[in-house]
């Protein structure tokens, strides 16, 4: 099965094809000659996966979903949540990000966090919402050097490794995007039948 996934972040697209495995072949807006940054402004993590998956669902015409995940801090009140990518700047800075979470955790002893994904599909022109949490904690300096953004960062539930200290298979069998990711595949899964 052939489908467009409304993403730019290279990580995501190699853990997403990770879990999805060769049933699928992912296209990229890139490869449908969508280049321009896809607009995510809305406050929600599905309001703004659904915002990605329209627009490209409109420019394309093609079946297409899109991931939107957010990083969710116990003693931040949910922060920095929907607002993960421009945590510390206007861009997609991750070693800024990082830093900034720390500073703002400096001296919190509660470290509880958790990842939530959110896929919007664009199915036959229908709209299916699907979602993944990791629970974990923060720890105080970063470790690692797998993954992407805040995975330095971040020790899921049940272990000791930060998600950066994990190969890319670990990370997809508890992370939040891969119980999404698993969650999509069942339901493209069901309806092929
Ligand atoms: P697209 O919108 O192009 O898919 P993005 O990087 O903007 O890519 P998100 O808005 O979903 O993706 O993610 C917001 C930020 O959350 C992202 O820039 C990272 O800093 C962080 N993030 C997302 N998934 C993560 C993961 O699996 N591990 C660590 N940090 C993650």
């Amino acid at each position: 099965m052939k489908i467009l996934f409304a993403t730019n972040n290279a990580h995501k697209l190699s853990e997403v094809s990770e879990v999805l495995g060769d049933g699928f072949r992912l296209l990229t807006p890139r490869d449908c000659g969508v280049t321009e940054e896809i607009p995510e402004t809305q406050p929600t993590l599905e309001g703004n996966a659904l915002q990605k998956a329209r627009y490209l669902h409109e420019r394309t015409g093609l079946d297409c979903f899109a991931d939107d995940t957010g990083l969710e801090v116990a003693a931040l009140g949910g922060a920095p949540g929907v607002r993960s990518a421009r945590y510390a700047t206007d861009g997609h800075d991750f070693a800024a990000n990082n830093r900034l979470l720390l500073k703002n955790l400096e001296g919190t002893t509660d470290r509880r966090a958790r990842f939530r994904t959110v896929i919007a599909l664009i199915l036959n022109g229908e709209e299916h919402l699907f979602e993944g949490i990791v629970e974990g904690r923060i720890i105080d300096a970063e470790r690692g050097a797998e993954g992407f953004g805040y995975d330095p960062l971040f020790i899921p539930d049940g272990g000791d490794k930060t998600f950066a200290e994990m190969s890319a298979e670990e990370k997809n069998a508890v992370s939040h995007r891969g119980r999404a990711v698993r969650r999509l595949a069942a339901y493209l899964h069901s309806i092929e039948k």
